[in-house]
């Protein structure tokens, strides 16, 4: 069936009320012809093509650790880790994106349960993947033969086509989160996936090998700056030396919200080319100013309790919430105790790419409504 061409091309404003009919049938078959040999015109959709701001279809959005965490217990009683299912992972899924299991169309975001003495199969995949340790210990994750022990607070890289699995060998489930480039490299068709040969698990070099090369503050290798990649050689970054870090930066500064991004140790470059890791510390009862910035950001509350502001909506979280701001929202923070925020976003593709770009407004923005979650539509 033909779709009509008024359909796939919407009114053309350039058409004023004194048209005479003549034209407006030569217009009609001049659309037809253009649409029947896939030419299209600018002028009827520049406007959406080409908005004067981003307008991203992802919506601010939070998920409740008290929402995910039962309901990630009731996938481990139900669904047992195979070859074929390989995590047990739940995506969170912005409702403004068409049910797709992105958190915004650049970035994957997701929570991952490991019951006790339970694993996941090793693979690889193009898309790189970090995770930040929400709470438990007792489990690593190996990354091309180095495990990587995962204590709460903790930051593990898993760079793109690196060999991954993950063990638990505590009596306890651990829970925690991920954030992966995937949409961005499915947009970009490059990506790839292949399941570890022959045993479902690799074979351990050691642990935590990559911390005892690069974890020493000032000093990397000398003969390191030959081989400087493209993605941090530091796997694992302490949320003990973070904490450390913030509460020294925030007794200097007295600033409300006090951040450190984790960087590779050889480059300063953020931790992969794809994706930015930031921590910040809150101070209690002060808001910070009103900011927007090009890209996608996924916050995650790892202690302490507060009120984020985005594009005029406030969302309450805790410890173990996650939510979600879309490219170009106007966010602020508020903490009613001492918090740290941990934060993934694609911000190093848009510096790579030219694409940059930061306001701060010029006053906090107002606050029109609260979010309250499934209740509500997007
Ligand atoms: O743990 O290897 O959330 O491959 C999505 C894809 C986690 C993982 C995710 C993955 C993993
Ligand atoms: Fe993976």
């Amino acid at each position: 069936m033909e779709i009509p061409v008024t359909v796939r091309f919407p009114t053309d404003t350039s058409l004023d009320p004194g048209t005479a009919p003549e034209t407006v049938e030569r217009l009609g078959e001049l659309y037809s012809d253009l649409d029947r040999l896939d030419l299209q015109p600018l002028w009827t959709q520049n406007k959406q093509l080409l908005s004067r701001a981003p307008r991203p279809k992802a919506v601010p959005w939070m998920w409740r650790r008290v929402d995910m965490i039962p309901l990630a217990a009731r996938c481990a009683e139900l669904i047992t880790i195979s070859r074929g299912g390989d995590r047990r992972v739940l995506a969170l899924a912005n409702p403004g994106l068409d049910g797709r299991p992105f958190i915004t169309s650049t970035l994957w975001a997701a929570i991952q349960y490991l019951g006790a003495h339970e694993s996941a199969p090793a693979h690889r995949h193009s898309p790189g993947a970090i995770r930040f340790v929400l709470e438990g210990e007792g489990t690593f994750t190996t990354v091309n033969g180095d495990a990587c022990d995962m204590r709460a607070g903790d930051l593990v890289l898993t760079p793109p086509w690196h060999w991954h699995d993950h063990k638990n060998e505590s009596d306890a489930p651990m829970t925690w989160f991920d954030g992966l480039d995937l949409p961005l490299v499915n947009h970009l068709d490059a990506t790839f996936f292949e399941e570890y040969p022959a045993e479902a698990m690799q074979p351990v070099r050691g642990h935590n090998l990559s911390e005892q090369i690069y974890r020493a503050p000032g000093t990397v290798p000398a003969v390191a700056s030959s081989g400087v990649s493209v993605y941090s050689p530091l796997l694992v970054y302490r949320f003990a030396d973070t904490e450390q870090a913030l509460r020294s930066l925030a007794r200097d500064s007295g600033a409300a919200m006090v951040s450190l991004e984790y960087v590779n140790p050889l480059s300063g470059a953020s931790v992969m080319p794809t994706l930015g890791c930031h921590a910040s510390r809150l101070a209690p009862g002060q808001r910070t100013v009103t900011e927007r910035q090009v890209g996608s950001q996924v916050f995650v509350a790892f202690r302490g309790s507060g009120t984020t502001v985005i594009d005029g909506r406030s969302f309450d979280w805790g410890p173990g919430d996650i939510f979600v701001a879309p490219s170009w929202a106007a966010v602020d923070h508020e903490a009613s105790t001492e918090s740290y925020l941990f934060r993934v976003t694609d911000a190093p593709v848009l510096k790579a790419l030219g694409l940059s770009r930061h306001t701060v407004e010029g006053r906090n923005q107002d606050v029109l409504g609260k979010f309250v979650g499934h209740a509500e539509a997007p």
